[in-house]
């Protein structure tokens, strides 16, 4: 399977490579922000519109999940924040006219970057089953359209709802609602390939899956380890926090197999000296780690914390701690005291003075964090060795006090809050208990489908009818060309969306777009504006205000749309049903959930307070571990590693400095010194020069699974790059055709976007 590079790319033929840089911030994101928002949206609205991101009287920065700092700056967000407003408020539209002019073959052959900025959708539009064309279709039609293939399917677990993280609280629950009304919990969402690894470990481990630290932990920690994170990129707000707690004097250890600008040096551009001076050294020390070495990595740790807990009884470990809230520690040890340091060395690629050099930060610190997002989260033994994290935790009494804890550092703005509110294809019991009893039905037990599994099951025609609430699902999910003969063995797929994207090209026999507003926009109904709420990585809900007219007058909020489509498809069914109340006024949606998910009490009136309010959150508010023991469980976790055969590397995919997931905001990766393309593949110089190879070769990665299938991404530049001898690593979505879509982490299913063993070839006709 090879997946050729979009024909009007400019054939990346202006790339350019300049060396990278080693600080993150400064003056040039604050005249990047301002350029984007410029040509996106004009001068004046692009510079109003970014003064109310993440004010109180605001909206949710769509940018990411890092919380909001009690006490704001005029101007709270960051580069990327600002490029995630630009990109929704464009002044460009795809209108009817655009979908007559441009077919789905031809869409289908465009670049991400190239269908993104087209601009901001504007009509629903209808794609009839053989037509190569959308066309307009009414709201209503439009609902009765998925009406009409909802009620010929013969079962309702052939259809699966997706959705991706950006959808409000009110929208989520709305959504599972008309999924479990149908009958059905398949409810893949991008936490699917994103942070379930975390939540699967975190569950069993803790008792819930999400983070145990506030924004004030991280202020007030000694030390905090930033693991398979790239936060000067993805989470720019994070960097001003790191700042602040190492003004305090806490020590910042980067374990990272790439020496990612914003790691090392931090220009913050919101203090005057950030963007004079020559900023903060962020990191203390830099782990320049293998790929998938970190569960060896943390094991060496507790291994030392064991022996030097033997060598100085009672000043190391946390004993009280471990004796009355943990279970399983005599077990943890004892495994761990037999982690050999040969394996650590052969995992990690580091030297054992750098692992002992680590914990000597380790020991002094009297408080810990751990923070880390993707690149632990998207390997195969992701499960484990987010386990043996929080053992490394655990150990010294780090979780439930200020200062210290677990900080899975989430990715889209809302995808926590989508989790809360019932978005999940394994629902608990409790939930659905409350959820029945409220709304008088019995919901269906069965486990539903994650995204891997939704797309075995389109492959195999056992989903028909496909809806997507935001999202990307096409460019994001593994396995491009797999993914791709899924989606289009539908009888309909549905996609309510902001931006035209490849989902909108690759579809069902018949396809939907439903327009939506974004965050940025007013939506005002007959009983007033409405405000919707998200909930941040740190267990905190807000309210989000947009302001900005609507992009056109045809827009439907998502609320709205749901409603919509559940009226439709349930007219006769349970007239009963308050959609048109849920729809008139949001409050009324918040009212159910306050009644239905615990720690929502009274959730309109304490989401209005300014600052909104925290979710309850039992180990960090009270060391209570709502697990199967009552207690948090240690963990026994064999020793796991990839071993990767002899001439062949492994490939982790990226994001650039200029994307957002599938959107593409730009051509270049200024930190890593790219310009003006994305077909390049980072490699060890050493490992090039193995082959015959040298920076700029244009070489093909081509995957190597155990399925046996070829998967080749043709025509990559080679550039020589600081990584361990034998990783490499490119941007997603270009190397998703490489990722098989059967290899994925244990437990938690999540495609093992991390690593991939591909060999290089001369490009072919080079
Ligand atoms: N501007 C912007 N912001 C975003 C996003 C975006 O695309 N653009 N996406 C959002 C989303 S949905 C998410 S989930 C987050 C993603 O945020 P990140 O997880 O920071 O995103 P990635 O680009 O996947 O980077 C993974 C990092 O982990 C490192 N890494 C990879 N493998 C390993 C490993 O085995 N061990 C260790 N120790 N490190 C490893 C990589 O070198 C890289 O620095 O960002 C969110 N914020
Ligand atoms: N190879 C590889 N693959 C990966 C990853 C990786 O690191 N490597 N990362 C994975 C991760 S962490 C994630 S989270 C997924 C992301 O997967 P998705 O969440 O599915 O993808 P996005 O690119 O974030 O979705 C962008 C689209 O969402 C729509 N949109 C934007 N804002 C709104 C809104 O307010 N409402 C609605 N209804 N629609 C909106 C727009 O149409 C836009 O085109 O990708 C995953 N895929
Ligand atoms: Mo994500």
């Amino acid at each position: 399977m090879t997946r050729k590079a979009p024909a009007e790319d400019p054939g990346d033929a202006r790339l350019r490579v300049s060396p990278p840089k080693d600080y993150a911030a400064g003056i040039p994101a604050v005249t990047s922000s301002l350029r984007h928002a410029g040509t996106q949206m004009g001068p004046r609205r692009g510079l109003l519109t970014l003064l109310r991101v993440n004010q109180k009287d605001g909206f949710d920065c769509p940018g990411c999940a890092w919380p909001e700092p009690e006490h704001r700056h005029r101007a709270e967000f960051c580069e990327n924040g600002a490029k995630a407003v630009a990109e929704e408020a464009t002044l460009r539209r795809v209108t009817p006219e655009f979908f007559a002019e441009h077919g789905l073959e031809e869409l289908a052959g465009r670049s991400d970057y190239w269908l993104g900025q087209q601009g901001r959708l504007t009509h629903p539009m209808y794609r009839p089953a053989g037509s190569d064309h959308y066309r307009p279709i009414s709201w209503e039609d439009a609902f009765a359209v998925v009406a009409r293939e909802l009620a010929a399917l013969d079962h309702p677990d052939q259809a699966a709802f997706y959705t991706s993280g950006r959808a409000s609280n009110e929208a989520a629950f709305v959504y599972q609602l008309f999924a479990r009304l149908l009958g059905t919990n398949n409810l893949p969402d991008c936490s699917n390939m994103c942070h379930e690894s975390s939540g699967s470990a975190l569950v069993e481990t803790i008792g819930i899956g999400k983070g145990s630290v506030t924004l004030e932990d991280l202020h007030e920690a000694d030390l905090i380890l930033v693991v398979g994170q790239n936060p000067g990129t993805n989470h720019p707000r994070m960097l001003s926090a790191l700042e602040r707690a190492k003004r305090r004097g806490a020590r910042v250890i980067a374990v990272n197999p790439l020496p990612e600008a914003g790691l090392l040096r931090f220009k913050n551009p919101q203090r005057p000296s950030g963007i004079v001076g020559g900023g903060t050294q962020l990191a203390d020390l830099f782990l320049q780690i293998r790929l998938g070495g970190d569960q060896a990595l943390f094991q060496a740790f507790n291994r030392l914390l064991l022996e030097a807990e033997d060598e100085a009884p009672g000043t190391v470990l946390d004993t009280s701690f471990i004796a009355a809230h943990t279970h399983g520690f005599e077990a943890c040890a004892e495994h761990v005291r037999k982690t050999s340091w040969e394996d650590v060395l052969e995992a990690t690629g580091l030297s054992r003075d750098e692992i002992t050099g680590a914990f000597s930060e380790i020991l002094a610190a009297e408080k810990t964090v751990v923070c880390w997002a993707m690149g632990l989260t998207q390997h195969r033994h992701s499960v484990p060795t987010i386990r043996e994290v929080v053992n490394f935790l655990l150990m010294r009494g780090n979780i439930g006090r200020p200062g210290a804890g677990l900080c899975p550092v989430r990715g889209h703005s809302n995808v926590q809050g989508d989790r809360t509110m019932g978005i999940h294809e394994k629902p608990s019991e409790a939930f659905l208990d409350a959820l029945g009893t409220e709304f008088g039905f019995a919901p269906p037990r069965h486990h539903g489908h994650d995204v891997v599994e939704t797309i075995r099951a389109m492959r195999d025609g056992r989903v028909k009818v496909f809806v997507g609430l935001g999202g990307n699902l096409v460019a994001a999910a593994p396995d491009t060309e797999v993914t791709e003969q899924a989606l289009r063995r539908c009888r309909l797929t549905v996609q309510i969306s902001t931006k035209l994207n490849r989902s909108h090209a690759v579809t069902g026999e018949q396809a939907l777009i439903l327009p939506c507003l974004g965050r940025t926009e007013a939506d005002l109904r007959p009983s007033g504006p409405q405000v919707v709420t998200v909930e941040d990585s740190m267990g905190m809900v807000h309210l989000s205000r947009g302001r900005l007219a609507p992009a056109s007058d045809h827009l439907r909020s998502e609320v709205a749309i749901i409603c919509g489509m559940a009226r439709a498809v349930f007219s006769d069914r349970n007239p009963q049903m308050p959609w048109e109340a849920f729809e008139a006024d949001y409050d009324r949606v918040r009212e159910r959930i306050a009644r239905v998910i615990p720690g929502f009490e009274e959730f309109n009136d304490r989401v209005r307070r300014p600052g909104g309010f925290a979710l309850p959150h039992p180990p960090r508010d009270e060391r209570r571990f709502t697990t199967a023991t009552g207690r948090a469980n240690f963990t026994v976790n064999p020793l796991e590693f990839p071993r990767v055969p002899d001439g062949r590397l492994l490939l982790q995919t990226v994001r650039s400095h200029d994307q957002y997931n599938t959107t593409i905001y730009g051509l270049d990766d200024r930190y890593r010194g790219i310009h003006q393309g994305r077909r390049v593949l980072f490699v060890h110089r050493e490992d090039l020069a193995a082959r015959g190879l040298a920076d700029g070769d244009l070489v093909d990665i081509v995957g190597e699974y155990e399925d046996g299938v070829e998967r080749r991404a043709p025509g990559f530049r080679a550039v020589a790059f600081s990584t361990p001898r034998g990783c490499c690593a490119a941007y997603f979505p270009e190397t998703n055709v490489l990722v098989p879509l059967d290899s994925t982490a244990t437990i938690s299913n999540t495609p093992t976007s991390k690593s991939v063993v591909v060999r290089l070839e001369p490009a072919a006709g080079v």
